[in-house]
């Protein structure tokens, strides 16, 4: 018998992707709560308890729980859910490292600098021709590196698909943003085809889309400035001393 449920805070991003596609694979039952980022939603104090940053996404998990747990950080996210369904995370010493690194490789390099590419390619309010080439070479580096990588294994953590794969693949979707053509590389090419060919990530991609079309374009307006001009997300208390926790 299930208990409570699995709530996403979503809206349609690659880091959001990333647990929508793995809650398909696990086939388990969630809720969607969308989080308005343009909005500003993420920045409600509600929110803001689950995912302090103030970001999608985030879960909340009563799902056959002792206790709610909510968990941020879409890698945290990806980690807690293959641990506690036993699945996309190898249990072998060598092979669970070699999955977390490639989720790490994701969470601290590949999404952050195509993020940025993102950012001055087309969100940038005026064309910064040094920021434009700096992210979009780092971007051709990060291809080149997984290129590689995926000319000596099947999926990027050996011959299992895993919670790596899941983490990499939505940000490889708006390749043309970052100046990057995937057919160039064809390890990457072999790999995206046969992730992309998986029902569960077409099920994980198609939560919210309804909204793609819009999420694609540059935001104007007030959502710009929510999202990129906003001063500071959280305020720190008053009685906050500088170097003291
Ligand atoms: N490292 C975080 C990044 C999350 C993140 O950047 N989320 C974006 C959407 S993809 C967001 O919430 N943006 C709204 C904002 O920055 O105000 C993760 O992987 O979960």
């Amino acid at each position: 018998m299930t208990e409570g449920k699995i709530t996403l805070f979503f809206w349609p991003t690659p880091n959001c992707y990333k647990v929508s596609i793995l809650l398909e694979e696990l086939n388990v039952p969630y809720d969607i709560h969308p989080v308005h980022i343009g909005r500003g939603e993420q920045f409600a104090a509600n929110f803001l308890k689950i995912s302090p940053h103030g970001k999608v996404p985030a879960i909340n998990d009563s799902l056959n729980t002792k206790e709610p747990q909510s968990v941020f950080e879409s890698g945290a996210i990806l980690f807690y859910l293959a641990e506690k369904y036993n699945q996309f995370l190898e249990t072998e010493n060598t092979k669970k490292l070699a999955v977390i690194q490639w989720l790490m490789f994701q969470m601290g390099n590949l999404g952050p600098l195509l993020g940025q590419a993102h950012h001055f390619r087309h969100y940038a309010k005026e064309p910064i021709q040094y920021a434009i080439n700096r992210y979009t070479n780092e971007a051709g580096k990060l291809y080149a590196v997984l290129d590689n990588q995926l000319g000596k294994s099947q999926y990027l953590a050996g011959d299992d698909y895993s919670i790596a794969d899941i983490a990499v693949y939505p940000w490889l979707r708006p390749q043309k943003m970052q100046g990057q053509d995937i057919s160039e590389h064809a390890n990457i090419q072999r790999w995206y085809n046969a992730v992309r060919g998986r029902p569960a990530v077409q099920r994980g991609l198609s939560v919210m889309n309804e909204k793609i079309s819009k999420s694609g374009q540059r935001p104007k307006g007030e959502a710009w400035q929510t999202l990129f001009e906003r001063p500071k997300t959280i305020d720190i208390p008053k009685n906050h001393k500088k170097g003291k926790p």
